[in-house]
């Protein structure tokens, strides 16, 4: 029997809980990031998005498109609870509850004898009663198609897609929707004439191993509406990180420090909402040409303010010492331990 999985995804998430905090601001062009003039867009609610403002993009440009904009800084706490909110809705419906991110999760229902649509609006209807918050749903026989299903009408969307409409949905999905596959993949394919999924259908099997990597295979599938992949229920976290893929490959080191600073402040609320420290920190950078680097360093205390988290990131970075353009940077903490246990231990 084919399963039944939602995929549920939050609306302009961190902006529409300011909203609903703050109901004055509905219908405006909420853009929540970074306080200072270096920091980014985190991200901006639908009336902002209709000037070009998106999220990860820098503070002044958005600023330049959308000058009316109400620009907010990151609660990111306020954030977490609400998000615990929503998945003790998303936990009464069923316990097969994925957790992708903290507005994001699979859920699996094939075990449920009812119409996948209406459990769907029950959890749409739950999440606007009880929190003022919009969510958009896609349902279908696996994670790719779901998660697909749920982006295709947002905000407030509910979408199924079934087998039989996979020629409709799939042939004429351009590249870039295919989940797994890279911008710089994406550009290579158009290079050669490649813009829908039914131009990629032409490409042979040996060809998506060789050049789009270990997940080669899963997309040569996942374009034919095949996914395996199951629904894996909440392990216990490891660490606590973010990392940005940038809009422009750079060099620029002060600009790089912007990001472990922007990240460094979203690590540290995380923290402190969690009542979790860290003692490792990493920082991850790819290059233009594709190449990993990580880096940590473990400390004999643990840490968790945004000052040494920030302070510590830009030594590592410096170690790093960058010679090539860089394509993405991320910074996490690890060798998590709770506060209140080391409180217990020093007893
Ligand atoms: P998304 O679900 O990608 O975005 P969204 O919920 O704001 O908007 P929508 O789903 O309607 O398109 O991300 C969830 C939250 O994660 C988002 O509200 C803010 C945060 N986030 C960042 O901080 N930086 C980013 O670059 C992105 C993409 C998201
Ligand atoms: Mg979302």
């Amino acid at each position: 029997m084919d399963r039944v999985i939602l995929h549920v995804d939050m609306d302009a998430f961190f902006s529409a809980v300011e909203v609903a905090d703050n109901p004055r601001l509905k219908g405006k062009p909420v853009i929540v990031g970074g306080k200072s003039e270096r920091g980014v867009v985190s991200t901006c609610s639908y009336e902002a998005r209709k000037y070009g403002v998106r999220s990860a993009m820098p503070i002044y440009k958005a600023k330049v498109l959308c000058p009316n904009g109400v620009f907010l800084p990151v609660r990111y706490g306020r954030y977490v609870e609400v998000s615990k909110e929503v998945f003790k809705i998303l936990f009464s419906i069923t316990e097969n509850v994925e957790k992708v991110s903290i507005d994001e999760a699979y859920l699996d229902v094939t075990d449920i004898n009812e119409d996948p649509k209406l459990i769907a609006l029950k959890i749409k209807s739950k999440v606007l009663m009880t929190l003022g918050l919009t969510i958009s749903v896609g349902i279908s026989y696996n994670k790719f198609l779901a998660k697909l299903a749920s982006d295709w009408n947002k905000p407030n969307g509910l979408k199924v897609i079934t087998k039989e409409m996979i020629p409709m949905i799939l042939y004429p999905l351009p590249i870039e929707r295919v989940h797994g596959l890279g911008k710089q993949s994406a550009r290579k394919l158009h290079n050669i004439g490649i813009r829908t999924i039914e131009d990629l259908y032409g490409l042979p099997k040996k060809y998506f191993s060789e050049y789009f990597g270990k997940f080669g295979i899963e997309i040569y599938d996942r374009i034919r509406g095949i996914d395996n992949r199951e629904v894996v229920l909440e392990r216990e976290r490891k660490s606590v990180g973010k990392e940005i893929t940038l809009k422009e490959d750079t060099k620029d080191i002060i600009e790089l420090k912007s990001y472990i600073k922007e990240f460094s402040n979203f690590i540290a609320q995380y923290l402190e909402k969690n009542n979790i420290c860290g003692k490792t920190i990493t920082v991850k950078i790819k290059t233009a040409s594709f190449e990993n680097h990580t880096k940590s360093k473990t400390f004999n205390k643990f840490i968790s303010s945004e000052k040494e988290i920030y302070e510590e990131g830009c030594k590592i970075l410096d170690e790093i010492n960058i010679k090539e353009y860089i394509r993405l940077i991320g910074v996490t903490i690890s060798s998590l331990d709770n506060n209140n246990l080391q409180q217990l231990t020093f007893y």
